[in-house]
C-alpha cells in the first residue's frame, strides 16, 4: 500500500454503480442507509477508511452515485448518510429506464458481452435512453465532484460516463473496470458504428480501464484500435494529452469472511441438517436465471453422468438453487419452463421412492445456508457458458477450511484462468460434465486437500481488498507517469 500514499492531493473517492447498495429508509423525517455486505462495498471501507497509507482522505466519507428504484422522490438533494457513506440517488424516469436498463443493457450488452448475439436486440431508442441515463449520473457527478476527487465507474451500464466527466472534470482522476466479458472483435462490430466509437470512446475517458483476464483485455484493445484508431503500447495508450493505462485486476471477495463463515454456529447448524438429509455424495449449484449461466447444459451433464455410471444411482443429490432475475422477460421465463422441465424429467426418470436425484430451489438463499450448502457440498459444479468472473465458485473454495470438496469449473468463466486446479470443463460438452463429476467423487481426499490449497493461496493472497490497491495502485503509477512526462 505505501505507493498508493499520496497525503498533499489526497481527496474523496466516489463511486458511480448502476444500483445504489443501500436500503433507504425514511421514516419521521429520519433517513437512515442501511448498507449492503457486498464486496465492492467492504472492499473500497477497508481502502478508504481503515488502511494506513490510503490514497484517500479517510476523515471523509465516500461519496455513491447510484440508481435506487425505492428512493422516494421527496428525498431528491437531500444528504443521505451513514457514518462511512453518502448517497447519492439518480432518479431515472421509468419510460427512459426500460430502454436505458432492459433494453441497451440487458438486451443488447449482456447477449452480445456473454456471445449470445442472436438475442441481441438492436432498436436506435435504446441507444438514445443510454445516453440520457449516462447523462443523468454526469449530472448527479457534476453536482458533487470536487478537484482532488478520484472517480470510479462500474461496468457496462455507464460506458459513457468517464468521458463525460473527463471532458467537464479534466483533471480529476477516473477509474473505469467492466465486470462481465468483453467480447472478441467480431461480436463487438455488432454494434452499429456510431455506437461503437460512442462506447469505445467513452470508456477510454478514463486513467485506467480495468477488466477480469488478459483475454478481455487484447479483446478491448483490439476494438480501441479497429473502431477508433487508438494503438497502444504494452496496454498504455497515448491520447495526445493524456495516457491511458488498460489492465487486467480479477475481482476477488473477501476470502477471511469465507473462511471463517465455516466455523460459525450458524452455519455449521446448516451444514449438519444438509449432510443428515442428502445423500453421501453433494453436489450444489446456485447462480441467477440466466441463460450465460449454463443451466440446462448443467441438467443435461447431469443427466449423461446418472445414464453412464448407474453405480452411483441413489448415493447422490445435486441440491440446484436458481435465484429469480428478470423473470419478467419472456426469454427469461421461457428458460425457467425449460429448467423446471428437465428437471421434472431427470426426477421422473432416474428417481425413486426413496431418491430424489435433483433438489431444486427457485429463490434466494439466506447467507447462512448458503455457507452451509457452500461447506458441506463434496462438489461445486459451476458451469456458464459465459461468465466475467463467477464469485461463486471463489466463496466455495474460500469456505473449504476444512480443504474438502472438489471445484468443477466451466473454462469460459474468467475465474478459470485463476483456479487451474479445479477440473476444468466445456459446459457444452455433457460427457465432459459426467466424467469431471465421477473424478471428483473419487478423488482422494489428499488430492482435494493439494487442489484446494493451493486455489485457496490465490484467493487468500489476491483477495477483494488486494484488488482494489491494486486498481488504484496503477491510478497512482500512472499519474507518476504523466508527472515524469510532463517534466522530459
Ligand atoms: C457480475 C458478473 C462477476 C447468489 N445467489 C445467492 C447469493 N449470491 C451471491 C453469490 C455471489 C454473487 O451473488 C454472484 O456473483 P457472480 O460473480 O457469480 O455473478 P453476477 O451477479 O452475474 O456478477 C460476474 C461479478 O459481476 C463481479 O465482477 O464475477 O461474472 O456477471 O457473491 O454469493 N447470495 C446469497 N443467496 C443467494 O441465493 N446470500
Amino acid at each position: 500500500m505505501k505507493n498508493l500514499k499520496n497525503k498533499e492531493k489526497s481527496g474523496r473517492l466516489i463511486i458511480v454503480a448502476y444500483r445504489l447498495p443501500f436500503k433507504i429508509i425514511s421514516e419521521n423525517d429520519q433517513v437512515q442507509l442501511f448498507q449492503n455486505s457486498g464486496g465492492l462495498v467492504s472492499a473500497v471501507l477497508s481502502l478508504v477508511h481503515e488502511q494506513e497509507g490510503s490514497p484517500f482522505n479517510s476523515e471523509e466519507k465516500i461519496q455513491w452515485v447510484g440508481f435506487s428504484e425505492n428512493t422516494p422522490e421527496e428525498l431528491e438533494g437531500q444528504s443521505l448518510a451513514n457514518d462511512s457513506f453518502q448517497a447519492h440517488p439518480v432518479f431515472i424516469p421509468t419510460e427512459v429506464n426500460e430502454n436505458y436498463y432492459e433494453g441497451f443493457c440487458n438486451n443488447l450488452i449482456w447477449p452480445l458481452c456473454h456471445y449470445f448475439p442472436s438475442l441481441a436486440k438492436f432498436d436506435d431508442a435504446y441507444f438514445e435512453s443510454y445516453q440520457i441515463a449516462n447523462k443523468l449520473f454526469f449530472d448527479k457527478v457534476a453536482e458533487i465532484i470536487q478537484p482532488d476527487d478520484v472517480v470510479w465507474v462500474q461496468d457496462y451500464q455507464l460506458m459513457l460516463l468517464p468521458d463525460m466527466i473527463r471532458q467537464q472534470f479534466p483533471q480529476n482522476k477516473i477509474g473505469f473496470f467492466f465486470h462481465i466479458p468483453f467480447p472478441s472483435f467480431e461480436l463487438f462490430r455488432m454494434l452499429p458504428v456510431k455506437w461503437r466509437k460512442a462506447i469505445i470512446d467513452g470508456i477510454l475517458g478514463a486513467d485506467v480501464v480495468g477488466f477480469h483476464t488478459n483475454d478481455y483485455v487484447e479483446y478491448f484493445l483490439k476494438a480501441a484500435r479497429m473502431v477508433s484508431g487508438y494503438g497502444n503500447k504494452l496496454h498504455y495508450i497515448n491520447m495526445s494529452n493524456r495516457i491511458v493505462k488498460v489492465d487486467s485486476f480479477p475481482i476477488s471477495i473477501d476470502y477471511k469472511k469465507f473462511n471463517s463463515a465455516f466455523d460459525e454456529p450458524a452455519v455449521k447448524k446448516e451444514r449438519e441438517q444438509v449432510r443428515a438429509s442428502l445423500k453421501e455424495k453433494i453436489i450444489f449449484s446456485v447462480d441467477r436465471l440466466d441463460y450465460s449461466k449454463g443451466i440446462l447444459h448443467r441438467l443435461h451433464g447431469f443427466q449423461r453422468f446418472l445414464e453412464v455410471y448407474p453405480d452411483w444411482h441413489e448415493k447422490v443429490s445435486f441440491v440446484m438453487v436458481v435465484v429469480p432475475s428478470r423473470d419478467s422477460i419472456e426469454q427469461y421465463q421461457q428458460m425457467k419452463s425449460d429448467i423446471d422441465q428437465t428437471v421434472g424429467r431427470i426426477n421422473a426418470n432416474f428417481g425413486n421412492i426413496n431418491w430424489q436425484p435433483i433438489i431444486y430451489q427457485y429463490r434466494s438463499m439466506p447467507y447462512d445456508e448458503l455457507l452451509g450448502m457452500y461447506t458441506a457440498s463434496d462438489v461445486a459444479l459451476i458451469t456458464p457458458v459465459r461468465d466475467g468472473m463467477n464469485l461463486v465458485c471463489k466463496e466455495y473454495v474460500a469456505s473449504r477450511k476444512d480443504k474438502k470438496g472438489v471445484l468443477i469449473l466451466s473454462e469460459m468463466a474468467g475465474a478459470a484462468a485463476e483456479l487451474g486446479e479445479a477440473l476444468i470443463i466445456n459446459p457444452l460438452d455433457d460427457q465432459d460434465i459426467a466424467d469431471a463429476i465421477k473424478r471428483a467423487f473419487e478423488m482422494p481426499e489428499e488430492e482435494q486437500t493439494k487442489r484446494m490449497n493451493a486455489m485457496q493461496t490465490r484467493i487468500r493472497e489476491y483477495d477483494v481488498f488486494a484488488w482494489t490497491n491494486d486498481f488504484f495502485t496503477q491510478m497512482i503509477m500512472l499519474e507518476q507517469e504523466h508527472e515524469r512526462l510532463r517534466q522530459v
